[in-house]
């Protein structure tokens, strides 16, 4: 008997998924718990890497492959000293990845992990002629010592992957709460919007599925997802309080395409549909955006509207690297290889005294 082989177009119906065509790589703390959490929610991704220097981080960790990068004997001083820890280790992530055609990188940016060993995953997929695509979470705006490093590894990555996609920390949940809840509900909230986007299994529902995500991220613009909640029925306002958090991250008149996926009701019509997305073209682009969209109709909590947009040259965190903004000045003045940050970074402590 032949042997069924799976082909990146049967996602997301092919069964039981993708076995090591798709990675999911979670870098860093914030990386590593996040993938944790999708490989819980996904049926359908099912290779999992993670890649600290944190034994807490993959302690816990019970499925997938880990790799422990050893910060034990001279601690770790920034997100290059990280990477150069890494060095040896490359040939360990080249063999899990040796199967993979896309590659998933998710971090938080700001730390030494994440910051130091996004670019370096984001490296080796490209020198493999993976597609990568990147989820990079962004520190909050109180955390200011650690804005520099992930300003750096964004421009980094943006450089490296195939796709960046950016979510803005302080734009995914009500501050209002204990930072400990505030952190596992907000890497909740990311996995359930990647698994919905991606492509999900469940009873009722329709997803865009990772192909057109992939192809939507593809481009040299970034794009960023935000999420909004509200009751039940109130899905147009989901969609808005989702929509309204991209003014205080990018130009939404940018805005050349989104994907929406709305988790709600069995009840919601196609006319609640319609009002509830079409209202969007009035919040973000101008007026000509392209929309898609993906349904999940088992809610019986909350609606939740999760959007990605695209089309954004610059966003917020652009200024969190000045250097890299100052030196655009110069022409060809910018780093061409990943560890000559160090003249960067060595510039973090005097940036820090300010
Ligand atoms: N959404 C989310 N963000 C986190 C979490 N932990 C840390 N962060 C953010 O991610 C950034 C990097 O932190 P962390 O992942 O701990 O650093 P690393 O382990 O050195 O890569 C921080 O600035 C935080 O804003 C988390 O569990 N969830
Ligand atoms: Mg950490």
């Amino acid at each position: 008997m032949s042997e069924k082989i799976t082909k990146l177009t049967d996602f997301p119906y092919s069964n039981p998924g993708y076995g090591r065509k798709v990675a999911v790589v979670g870098v860093g703390s914030a990386g590593c718990k996040i993938a944790a959490q999708l490989s819980k929610e996904s049926k359908l991704l099912e290779h999992f890497v993670y890649l600290s220097c944190d034994d807490h981080d993959i302690a816990t960790i019970t499925k997938g492959e880990k790799i422990l990068v050893s910060a034990t004997a001279t601690g770790k001083s920034s997100p290059t000293h990280v990477r150069g820890l890494a060095h040896e280790r490359i040939p360990e992530l080249r063999q899990m990845l040796s199967d993979s055609d896309i590659v998933f990188i998710i971090a938080g940016l700001g730390g030494c992990d994440g910051s130091g060993l996004a670019p370096l995953v984001a490296r080796e997929a490209r020198s493999k002629g993976a597609v990568s695509v990147a989820v990079l979470v962004m520190p909050y705006i109180f955390e200011k010592p650690k804005h520099f490093f992930a300003g750096v590894a964004l421009r980094q990555v943006r450089d490296l992957a195939t796709g960046v996609i950016v979510i803005d920390n302080d734009e995914l949940l009500a501050q209002d709460m204990p930072v400990i809840d505030s952190y596992a509900l907000m890497n909740q909230k990311i996995a359930l919007a990647l698994n919905k986007l991606l492509g999900s299994t469940e009873q009722h529902e329709f997803s865009i599925g990772l192909n057109k995500v992939v192809e939507f991220v593809k481009s040299n613009s970034y794009s960023v997802m935000c999420v909004g909640d509200c009751q039940l029925s109130e899905y147009k306002q989901a969609v808005m309080e989702a929509a309204g958090h991209f003014s205080k991250i990018v130009d939404t008149s940018q805005a050349s395409h989104s994907l929406v996926h709305l988790c709600t009701e069995k009840s919601i019509t196609m006319k609640d549909l319609s009002a509830s997305i079409g209202g969007l073209s009035g919040v973000l682009g101008t007026g000509s955006m392209q929309i898609e969209f993906g349904l999940s109709a088992n809610s019986t909590t909350t609606t939740t509207a999760i959007i990605m947009a695209t089309g954004f040259r610059t966003t917020k965190f652009d200024s969190y690297d000045p250097i890299d903004a100052a030196l655009k000045v110069f022409a060809g003045n910018l780093e061409q290889d990943l560890d000559d940050s160090p003249r960067y970074e060595s510039l973090l402590s005097d940036l820090e005294a300010e």
